[in-house]
C-alpha cells in the first residue's frame, strides 16, 4: 500500500493527488498507480468533473491537435488514422484462463500470454504524454443498474467524447461502498504522428474479464477506445450472466400511442442498420440509441440506457429524414464530428447529406480533392462511410423524461432487425417469448456495414445484434434469454422488423419513414388493441390497420398492392434461412439449447406444410 501511495505522490501534483485521494477506494488508487508504473506518463490529470476540469479536457484535445475547432464554436472535428476507421473485431480478444471455453464465435487468446502482450505494448506509451483519469457510471446513478467505471487514457479526444456520452461519476465514486464492483479501462493511442496512432498494426483490445479490466492500445477509433461503450458491454454481459439480467446492444425508446400513452420498446439492430434512426422517429421519444440493461423489478422487465449520449453514424443524416439530429448538429449543443470532411470555411460535410458534394477539404486521408485515389487506385470518398457525430442526449427535443430514472422503464416490446434483402416481412410479432428469442433474436442475420472493418454487404449470422460483444458461450447466452421471463406473468412481446427488403431489381420496397407505422402497430399490439394474422413465422398486420396508420401518421396512401408485396410469405427464403441457422448452430455452438432446434424444426414443418398447400409465395389475404 505504501508503495502505491509513493507512486501516486511522486507522479501527481498536489492538486491531482488530492482529487484522487478524495475517492477513498484503495482499488482505484492501485489501478491508477499500476497504470502509471506501466505507461510512465509525463503527467497525470485527475478529472473531478468540475466545469473547470471538463473544459480543460476539451481545450487540451484541441491544443494537442486531437480535435480541431469548426465554424460553430460548440463543435470540433477529430480524425482517426486512415486504417483505424471502425471497430476492429479481429484484434479485439478475450483473455481466457487455461481450461475455460468461450466458443468459437469469440476471438480469444491465452490469458497469461495476453496480459504479457498488453503490458509489453502499453509499456512506456505515455512517456511524453499526459494521462487522464476519469470516473463514470454506466446506467443511472444510485440505481440497481449502476456500474461505476474508471477510464484511464492518454487521448483527450476519448476523455472528451466520454464526457458527452456517459454519466459523470466522480462524486458517486466518493460516496459509493468500498466493495462496489468496478469496470477498469486503460487505453493508450501509442505513438502519434500528426495526432494519429502510427503503430496501428499493433493495435488491440484485450478483455480480461477475470479482473473486469480492458486494455486498448495503438488505436483511436471510438469503438475501440471508449472503454465505456463496447468494451464495457463485453464485461457487462458476463456480469449479467452471473446475476440473472441482460446487457444488450439495444436502443430504448417510448412509442407514443393513442391519447398520449407511452409504451417503451428496446430494439436490437446490428451497427448501421437503423437503430439510431428508429429511436429518433418523429412523434416518439428516445431514452437511448445503443446500449440497454434489462432487469426484472417487481415482476416486470425494466430497462435503462447505459449511456447519456449518441455516437451516431452521420452518413445520410439529412434535414428531411433526420430533422431532430440535424437541428442539434446545427445548434449550440456541443458536438464532436469524426472522419467527416472539413471545408475551407470549417464546415463539416458528410456523405449523402442532401447538399451538393464538396470539391475539396480536409478528411481522414489529409488534404482531399475530387478524384483523389488511395494506394490501390481506389477513389477516396470525401468523408468516411463510418464518419460519426458525438453528442449528449440533453439537447434533443424528443428526449424522454425517464432517461435518469433509477428504476428504469417498463419494457412493453423488444424488436430485432437486420439488413435482410429477401426474407423477413417489414414487421411481425413472434408467436410467444421462446419463439421470438429463437426465430428472431437467435436467428438474426444481417449484411455487414462500414461500422466494422472488412467488406460490406455480406450476409452474416448476427444473433441478437450482439454477436460482436457476447463474452460468454453463445448457447448459454440464448438460454439466459429463454430463462429471463420464467417468473414474469406478462413478458414483453417480441417483434422482428426488416427495413431492407428489396424487389428482384434490388430496389428497397419500403420507405425509410415507414418505420413510424411499424412502431405504432407494435405499440397497439402490446395493448392488444389491434388484431393480426397468424402465419407460420409470426403475427403480421392486417392491411386495413396499416392503411389507417399510414394515413394518420404519414399522411400517405398505402395500397393493397404494396402491402401484398411487402407482407407476402416468402417460403423458400424462410426455409433456406432455417437451413443456414441450424447449420451454424450445429457446427459452431455446441451448447445451443435443445429448444432452439425444436422451435426451428416446428417452424420448418409449418412452412413445408403451407408450401405444399399454397405454393412458394403466399399473399396475406390467403393466410387471413
Ligand atoms: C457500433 O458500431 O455498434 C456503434 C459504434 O455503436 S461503436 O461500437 O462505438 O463502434
Ligand atoms: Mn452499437
Amino acid at each position: 500500500m505504501n508503495e502505491i501511495m509513493s507512486v501516486l505522490e511522486q507522479s501527481l501534483t498536489d492538486a491531482n493527488f488530492r482529487k484522487l485521494l478524495a475517492i477513498p477506494n484503495r482499488r482505484v488508487h492501485k489501478f491508477v498507480a499500476d497504470a502509471i508504473r506501466l505507461c510512465k506518463p509525463m503527467k497525470v490529470f485527475v478529472c473531478n468533473d468540475s466545469r473547470e476540469d471538463t473544459e480543460y479536457i476539451r481545450r487540451t484535445a484541441i491544443a494537442r491537435g486531437e480535435e480541431a475547432p469548426l465554424a460553430n464554436p460548440y463543435h470540433t472535428v477529430h480524425f482517426d488514422g486512415y486504417f483505424d476507421q471502425a471497430r476492429d473485431k479481429e484484434r479485439t480478444v478475450y483473455l481466457v484462463p487455461k481450461g475455460e471455453v468461450l466458443g468459437e464465435h469469440l476471438s480469444q487468446i491465452d490469458r497469461d500470454y495476453g496480459l504479457q502482450l498488453a503490458r509489453d505494448r502499453l509499456s512506456g506509451t505515455m512517456e511524453n504524454k499526459k494521462m487522464v483519469v476519469r470516473f463514470f457510471v454506466l446506467g443511472p446513478l444510485d440505481s440497481p443498474f449502476s456500474i461505476p467505471a474508471v477510464q484511464i487514457t492518454d487521448s483527450f479526444y476519448v476523455a472528451h467524447s466520454e464526457d458527452l456520452l456517459y454519466r459523470r461519476g466522480y462524486d458517486y465514486f466518493r460516496r459509493m461502498p468500498e466493495d462496489h464492483e468496478i469496470f477498469w479501462m486503460l487505453h493508450s493511442s501509442g505513438k502519434l504522428i500528426h495526432s494519429v496512432s502510427t503503430d496501428w498494426k499493433k493495435r488491440g483490445v484485450m478483455i480480461d474479464y477475470k479482473t473486469n479490466t480492458v486494455y486498448s492500445m495503438n488505436t483511436q477509433y471510438a469503438g475501440n477506445t471508449i472503454g465505456l461503450k463496447k468494451l464495457a458491454l463485453r464485461l457487462a454481459i458476463r456480469k449479467a450472466d452471473k446475476e440473472g439480467w441482460l446487457a444488450e446492444h439495444m436502443f430504448l425508446m417510448a412509442v407514443h400511442g393513442p391519447t398520449g400513452r407511452k409504451t417503451y420498446f428496446t430494439g436490437a439492430f446490428p451497427s448501421g442498420c437503423g437503430k439510431t434512426s428508429t429511436s429518433m422517429t418523429r412523434g416518439n421519444s428516445i431514452v437511448g440509441d445503443d446500449l440497454a440493461y434489462l432487469r426484472k423489478i417487481d415482476g416486470k422487465v425494466r430497462a435503462v440506457n447505459v449511456e447519456r449520449g449518441i455516437f451516431g453514424i452521420i452518413r445520410s443524416v439529412t434535414e428531411k429524414d433526420d430533422p431532430i439530429i440535424w437541428d442539434v448538429l446545427h445548434s449550440k449543443q456541443p458536438a464532436i464530428f469524426s472522419n467527416v470532411l472539413v471545408t475551407e470555411d470549417a464546415e463539416p460535410r458528410w456523405l449523402d447529406d442532401g447538399l451538393p458534394p464538396p470539391k475539396a477539404g480536409i478528411n481522414f486521408s489529409g488534404e482531399w480533392f475530387e478524384g483523389k485515389v488511395d494506394r490501390n487506385g481506389e477513389v477516396i470518398p470525401y468523408a468516411h462511410k463510418n464518419a460519426r457525430y458525438t453528442i449528449g442526449l440533453d439537447g434533443l427535443s424528443n428526449l424522454d423524461d425517464a432517461l435518469d430514472d433509477p428504476r428504469g422503464v417498463e419494457v412493453g416490446g423488444i424488436i430485432y432487425g437486420g439488413r435482410d434483402r429477401d426474407t423477413w416481412v417489414p414487421v411481425q410479432q413472434s408467436l410467444n417469448w421462446e419463439h421470438g428469442v429463437i426465430t428472431m433474436g437467435a436467428s438474426l442475420e444481417s449484411e455487414t456495414t462500414a461500422a466494422t472493418l472488412g467488406p460490406s454487404g455480406v450476409r452474416k449470422f448476427q444473433p441478437f445484434s450482439n454477436l460482436d460483444f457476447i463474452s460468454i458461450p453463445l448457447g448459454r447466452y440464448i438460454q439466459n434469454h429463454l430463462d429471463f421471463v420464467v417468473d414474469i406473468d406478462s413478458p414483453p412481446l417480441i417483434f422482428a422488423v426488416n427495413y431492407f427488403l428489396r424487389d428482384k431489381e434490388g430496389n428497397f420496397i419500403t420507405d425509410k419513414s415507414d418505420k413510424r407505422v411499424w412502431l405504432k402497430w407494435m405499440e397497439l399490439r402490446v395493448h392488444d388493441e389491434v388484431d393480426a394474422i397468424a402465419t407460420p413465422t409470426g403475427h403480421i398486420p392486417h392491411y386495413e390497420d396499416l392503411k389507417s396508420l399510414f394515413e394518420k401518421h404519414l399522411d400517405k396512401e398505402y395500397s393493397e398492392a404494396e402491402y401484398e408485396e411487402q407482407f407476402k410469405l416468402r417460403v423458400p427464403d424462410h426455409l433456406a434461412k432455417i437451413e443456414r441457422i441450424e447449420k451454424v448452430y450445429r457446427e459452431t455452438v455446441p451448447d445451443a439449447p435443445e429448444l432452439l432446434y425444436r422451435i426451428l424444426s416446428e417452424q420448418r414443418a409449418k412452412l413445408e406444410a403451407i408450401k405444399h398447400r399454397l405454393g412458394d409465395c403466399i399473399v396475406p389475404s390467403v393466410l387471413a
